[in-house]
């Protein structure tokens, strides 16, 4: 059977193919339907199949582990037996999830988005940069396995051109290997480049609220669909003007997700991500006396003595470091958690084997 006469062919324009259709198979073979869910919301979900978009119930999908809760942009199997709403049966593997912790405190991985090809990182040039937070984003986008972009927004108001070569060049020394783009979603200006990345595949926009996420969606959509509202930020507060994820099929191909603004995103085992934003320290890293270097004060580190030489920026080593402690925290709290989970499963264990020696011997009476 071709896939142009497949019965999911209604999902293409959302970003189904042939690895979707063999990965779905088995299920299409037990008459479930496909679908990506578009929105989640109070244990809801919307989600788009070919018979159009559901409202579908979550609660089969091993609803206890917080990285099997059902995302915006994931691929689900939907019952079409039953009514308003349907259920989802199960969820296929996901090829790429944007995870951040939720709190310090309980050290829980959230994810926020799901099978995205590229992460965008949306930062208002109305407000002063913040290189940290830009490096933080980067850490989990490289760690989401999507290819991280960060779009610099309201360039209008940055009218001096020299000003803002200035501040693109600033953020690119915190992302190498990271396209940064200026845009005006407004005026359309730079759009075309960004258009040309979410054509392909799916994109997730995230940033701060009033980062003007929305404002951009709206412009490559080219209508209105998100609400956007003035930034009210002065208080530092924000107001978060989208609250759900929202999945939008674009008019000239691709899908782009819309977030709510995140003040923060905390690390979730992103060792890898933070290597790979630190790219230039962790090359320089490799000539260091000792494997393990923490290029505090080791004698024959390569690091420090670039940093001496001006090689290597101050700044980016703190940063470096920082976001290495925080993610050793985050995974050793992890390994916590799940050690004292499997404890417990222990003991139910021994108390069920303890109970059915109990019953063997009291057959044996
Ligand atoms: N000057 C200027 N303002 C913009 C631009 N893009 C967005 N804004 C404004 O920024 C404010 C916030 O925009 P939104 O698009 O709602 O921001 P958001 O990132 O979606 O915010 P949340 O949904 O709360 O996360 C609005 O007042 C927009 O009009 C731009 O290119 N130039
Ligand atoms: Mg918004
Ligand atoms: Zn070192």
């Amino acid at each position: 059977m071709g896939s142009s006469s497949s019965p999911s062919q209604p999902l293409v324009p959302y970003g189904w193919d042939a690895d979707w259709e063999s990965e779905f198979a088995p299920y299409a073979e037990q008459g479930l339907l496909p679908g990506r869910v578009a929105r989640v919301d109070r244990g809801l979900c919307d989600v788009i199949t070919p018979a159009g978009t559901v409202r579908a119930d979550t609660e089969f999908v091993v609803p206890r582990d917080p990285m099997k809760v059902v995302c915006t942009g994931d691929w689900v199997a939907v019952d079409p037996e039953g009514s308003d709403p349907l259920y989802v049966r199960t969820l296929l593997p996901r090829r790429t999830a944007f995870v951040r912790s939720t709190s310090s405190k309980r050290s829980e991985g959230q994810i926020l988005a799901a099978n995205v090809d590229h992460a965008i990182v949306a930062v208002s040039l109305a407000v002063e940069l913040d290189l940290a937070r830009i490096e933080r984003f980067l850490a989990l986008a490289w760690e989401s396995g999507a290819q991280p972009l960060v779009v610099l927004t309201k360039a209008d108001l940055v009218p001096d051109p020299v000003t803002l070569a200035y501040l693109v060049q600033d953020v690119e020394t915190a992302a190498p290997g990271v396209p940064v783009l200026s845009v005006t979603a407004a005026h359309g200006e730079g759009l075309d480049v960004l258009a040309a990345v979410v054509g392909g595949g799916t994109a997730v926009l995230l940033g701060q609220s009033g980062a003007g996420k929305s404002t951009l969606a709206n412009a490559l959509l080219g209508e209105d669909v998100m609400d956007v509202r003035a930034a009210r930020d002065v208080d530092g507060k924000g107001r978060h003007t989208t609250t759900t994820r929202n999945l939008l099929a674009m008019p000239g191909g691709g899908v782009l997700i819309d977030t709510p603004g995140l003040r923060g995103v905390g690390l979730w085992d992103a060792g890898s991500g933070v290597d790979q934003v630190f790219a230039e320290i962790a090359e320089v890293a490799e000539g260091c006396r000792f494997h393990d270097c923490a290029h505090e004060s080791e004698p024959g580190c390569a690091v420090l003595a670039a940093i001496d030489s001006g090689e290597l920026s101050e700044r980016r080593l703190e940063s470096y470091r920082k976001l290495m402690r925080e993610n050793q925290r985050i995974v050793a709290k992890t390994d916590a958690r799940l050690r004292a989970e499997m404890r417990k499963e222990w003991k139910r264990r021994g108390a069920i084997g303890k109970a059915a020696m109990e019953a063997k011997r009291g057959g044996l009476r």
